[in-house]
């Protein structure tokens, strides 16, 4: 595999390798690893592609973090749409506290990039901190994570906590990483060659992936566990935007009531978090996130069927091929 060897732009000290504990250091020597497009090394601990930059994080988080029952964690692949479900749960959450009735009171999407209100356990708060002081956060907890199902801190399966899973269509997905992997590279750099993305990602390397196996643990823990994981796709919100955020309410436990559903609460939290809404937002034009990443670069199109732009019919098929073998049998279809 080819992969870029040239350091990370300067701006994205995140992902800079710096100095870690010596048997930091040498746990990750012993995992296979992988370069990927922006010069990061991938390493594949527990079946799944970590950059090596976020494993400290990870470990953190799985000795670390404890569930509380009432916590909500919104679970994604990177690129299947978290930031609008950040902003969805959010503002579904907090919807008495910002209702129009209360409307002194400016709704925090509209001053804060909706990576800010909920943040990442293992990008954010267990990367920046061994182990985190959460209590003083109200409860239901709002959090989002990209670990895969099998690798989840043992206190998420031992407590009652809800798990919301967005899944993606891949080949979206594939595109929408292939645009935002490009951007962290070196300008002089360009973009990522498609083909050569293509071929990574097809062979499961790619962050959080193998891809399949992300889906389908939750997919399938969703079947198992129905009042604990939802799995819900971008395709089924975009279809139906209203009757998934009341699934979603009711999943987690605020139902809108009859008042609010004749009131229009359902569509202002739909406007408030429409794509059109927040990427015109000064917040989300302009500002950076705490990593480096300009906080325009998650919004993009925010279609489905964007890949037939960038890919040809023959490389779709490729990730349709590996989907339908790797998901045979499973009853998922993305
Ligand atoms: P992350 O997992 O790294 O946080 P994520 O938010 O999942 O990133 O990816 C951004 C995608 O969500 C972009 O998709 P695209 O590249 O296909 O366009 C982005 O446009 C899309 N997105 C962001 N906000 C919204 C929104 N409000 N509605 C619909 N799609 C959105």
């Amino acid at each position: 595999m080819q992969a870029s060897q040239s350091p990370p732009p300067d701006h994205l000290t995140y992902l800079r390798e710096d100095d870690r504990p010596q048997a930091f250091k040498d746990l990750l020597s012993s995992l296979p690893s992988e370069k990927d497009w922006v010069g990061n090394s991938l390493h594949l601990y527990q079946g799944f592609w970590f950059p090596s930059w976020l494993l400290n994080g990870i470990f953190n988080c799985q000795n670390h973090f404890q569930a509380h029952p009432s916590d909500i964690l919104l679970v994604t692949n990177p690129k299947s749409g978290t930031t609008w479900l950040k902003a969805i749960l959010f503002a579904l959450l907090n919807r008495t506290k910002y209702s129009n009735s209360n409307s002194q009171r400016r709704h925090p999407l509209l001053t804060q990039n909706s990576h800010e209100l909920v943040p990442f356990l293992e990008h954010k708060l267990y990367l920046e901190q061994e182990n985190p002081d959460l209590s003083a956060l109200a409860s239901p907890r709002l959090f989002a994570t990209h670990f895969p199902y099998s690798s989840l801190p043992q206190s998420v399966s031992d407590s009652k906590c809800k798990l919301v899973y967005l899944g993606r269509n891949p080949k979206d997905t594939f595109v929408s990483m292939w645009h935002f992997f490009s951007k962290l590279r070196p300008e002089e750099k360009g973009q990522i060659p498609i083909q050569e993305f293509l071929d990574q990602f097809c062979r499961g390397v790619s962050p959080y992936g193998p891809y399949w196996d992300h889906v389908l643990g939750y997919y399938k823990a969703s079947l198992e566990k129905p009042e604990k994981v939802l799995f819900v796709t971008y395709e089924q919100m975009k279809l139906d935007p209203h009757a998934h955020v009341r699934k979603l309410a009711d999943f987690v436990g605020c139902p809108f009531s009859e008042e609010e559903l004749r009131d229009g609460t359902v569509e202002g939290i739909l406007r408030m978090c429409s794509f059109d809404n927040l990427s015109s937002l000064e917040v989300n034009k302009s500002g950076k996130l705490g990593d480096g990443a300009e906080s325009k670069w998650f919004f993009r199109r925010g279609e489905v069927g964007d890949w037939v732009n960038y890919m040809s019919a023959e490389m779709g098929e490729r990730i349709d091929g590996v989907m339908d073998e790797k998901l045979h049998g499973s009853g998922l279809k993305l």
